[in-house]
C-alpha cells in the first residue's frame, strides 16, 4: 500500500500529531541571507551591470548590453504563433474567464456627507506599476502569469513589468504567449534575487516598480522580504497544499487523483482527506495505491505524501469542520451532497471547491477565482491574490464651514491634551465661533 498516515481523530495524541504534520517553517536561513545581501546591494549599486554579470553567472547566459535583457514585444507575439492552437486557446479561454471574475472584485471610490455638510470618503486608485516574477525552469507555470497580471491589469495598473530567467538562452514560449495574451507591458530575461533586486531599485534598463508579486525559490522569496519596505510585496507562498472533505459518496479513484494533483507540485505540498467514512479512507488508499504507477510525477507524490499527507477518519460531519478550520487550508474540496449547506460553518479556506464535480485543477487553470492563495494557515487572516491588491486607497476629507466649525473645537481639546500646541492653532485659527 501506497505510504501515508492514516490517523484517527478520536486516538490519544492526535491534536499533537496534527501539529507536527501541519507545522512549515519558512525556511530562512544565514548563508541564504548572506548571498542575498549582496547580490541586492551589488544591484543597488552596479545596476545593469550587476544584472549582466549575475545572468551570465547564474543562468549561463552572455549578454553585452542592458538594452538585450529585454524580450522585445514581437518575441511575446511570435511565441503565441508558435505555440500548438490548443494551448493557444487554452490561456486565451483561462485569461477570459480570470478577467470576468476578477472585474467583479474591482473597488470603487466612495463618499458620504455627514449633517454638517463635510463629505467624507475614499478615493481608489491603482499602483502605477508593478513587477511580476516567474519562476524558470520546472515551476514556470503560465498560468501564473494569467493569475497574477489578469488582476493588476483589471486594476488598471499602467506598467507590468515580467521577469522571467532564460537558463541558456531557453525561453519558455507558453509563459511569453500568456504574457502577451495578459498585455505585460515588458519583459526581461531575469531571474533571482538580482531580478527583484532591479525592479525594487530601478536600473539603467530595468524600471522601478511599486510591487513585487510572484512565486519564486528562496533567493526570490528572501530578497522580497529583503526589499519589503522600498516596494510592497505579496505573500511569501509556502508549498501547495489541499484538504478533501468526503462524506464517502464520490468515486474514490476521483478523491484520490485530486490528492496527487496537489502533492506533486513539490516534495513539501501537503494533501489530506478527511472522511466519516472508514471504509471509504479504506477505498481511497487503495485507489491511490494503483492509480500512482501511472503517474509521471510518481516520486515528487509519494515523497509529499509520505512526509505530509495523511487520511483522517473523524466521527461526523461536525468534527470534519473543526478539522477543517484548524487547518485552515489553501484548497478545500468539499466532495459531499449539499456543500453550499457546510458554507456558514468554515471559517478558514484559501479556495473552497463545491460538490462532486469541482477538481481543484480546474481552480488552478480556468475556473476564474485566483490561484495564489494563502497557504501554510494563513487562511486565518489572508485572502486570494485580487484585484484589491493592486489597489490603493486614499482618504478624502472636504470640511464645510459648519464642519470645520465643530470639529475645530474638538481637535483643539485633544491637541492640547497630547501638548501639540500648532494642532491645536491651526485647527482654531477656523473655528468661528
Ligand atoms: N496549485 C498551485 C497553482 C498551480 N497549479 C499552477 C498548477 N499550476 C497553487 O497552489
Ligand atoms: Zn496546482
Amino acid at each position: 500500500m501506497l505510504n501515508i498516515r492514516r490517523l484517527s481523530a478520536n486516538a490519544e495524541g492526535f491534536r499533537e500529531e496534527l501539529d507536527r504534520l501541519l507545522a512549515w517553517e519558512t525556511v530562512s536561513n544565514d548563508s541564504v541571507n548572506d548571498i542575498v545581501k549582496e547580490v541586492v546591494n551589488n544591484v543597488r549599486q552596479n545596476g545593469d551591470a550587476a544584472l549582466l554579470e549575475y545572468t551570465e553567472r547564474f543562468d549561463r547566459l552572455k549578454l553585452n548590453t542592458g538594452s538585450e535583457l529585454e524580450i522585445p514585444n514581437a518575441r511575446l507575439h511570435e511565441a503565441l504563433e508558435i505555440i500548438p492552437a490548443d494551448q493557444r486557446t487554452a490561456l486565451e479561454l483561462s485569461a477570459k474567464r480570470v478577467r470576468d471574475y476578477h472585474e467583479r472584485q474591482v473597488q470603487n471610490s466612495w463618499t458620504y456627507e455627514e449633517a454638517d455638510g463635510t463629505m467624507l470618503g475614499q478615493q481608489v486608485t491603482p499602483l502605477d506599476s508593478v513587477g511580476l516574477y516567474v519562476p524558470g525552469g520546472k515551476a514556470a507555470y503560465p498560468s501564473s502569469v494569467i493569475m497574477n497580471a489578469i488582476p493588476a491589469k483589471v486594476a488598471g495598473v499602467e506598467k507590468l513589468i515580467m521577469v522571467v530567467p532564460t537558463p541558456d538562452g531557453e525561453v519558455n514560449n507558453m509563459v511569453l504567449a500568456a504574457a502577451a495574451i495578459c498585455e505585460v507591458d515588458a519583459v526581461y530575461t531575469l531571474g533571482g534575487a538580482q531580478a527583484v533586486a532591479a525592479l525594487a531599485y530601478g536600473t539603467e534598463t530595468v524600471p522601478a516598480v511599486d510591487k513585487i508579486v510572484g512565486p519564486g525559490n528562496i533567493f526570490v522569496a528572501t530578497a522580497k522580504r529583503m526589499v519589503f519596505g522600498t516596494v510592497g510585496i505579496d505573500m511569501i507562498a509556502g508549498p501547495s497544499e489541499i484538504l478533501v472533505y468526503c462524506d464517502g459518496k464520490t468515486d474514490p479513484d476521483w478523491i484520490a487523483v485530486d490528492l496527487f494533483s496537489q502533492a506533486e507540485h513539490d516534495e513539501d505540498a501537503q494533501s489530506i482527506l478527511v472522511t466519516q467514512d472508514a471504509q471509504f479512507a479504506d477505498k481511497v488508499h487503495q485507489s491511490m495505491t494503483k492509480l500512482i504507477e501511472s503517474m509521471p510525477r510518481k516520486p515528487i507524490i509519494e515523497t509529499a505524501l509520505k512526509d505530509r499527507g495523511a487520511i483522517i477518519v473523524v466521527d461526523n460531519e461536525d468534527q470534519a469542520i473543526e478539522m477543517i478550520n484548524i487547518i485552515a487550508p489553501e484548497h478545500l474540496e468539499l466532495s459531499v451532497d449539499d456543500p453550499k449547506a457546510l458554507l456558514p460553518k468554515i471559517r478558514h479556506a484559501g479556495a473552497i471547491f463545491m460538490g462532486r464535480f469541482t477538481a481543484e485543477a480546474l481552480g488552478d487553470y480556468c475556473a476564474g477565482p485566483n490561484h495564489v492563495l494563502p497557504t501554510s494557515r494563513t487562511a486565518r487572516f489572508s485572502s486570494p491574490l485580487g484585484v484589491y491588491d493592486f489597489q490603493k486607497r486614499s482618504s478624502l476629507i472636504m470640511c464645510s464651514a459648519e464642519g470645520a466649525n465643530e470639529l475645530g473645537k474638538v481637535a483643539g481639546v485633544l491637541a492640547d491634551g497630547e501638548g501639540l500646541q500648532a494642532h491645536a492653532a491651526s485647527a482654531r485659527y477656523r473655528v468661528k465661533d
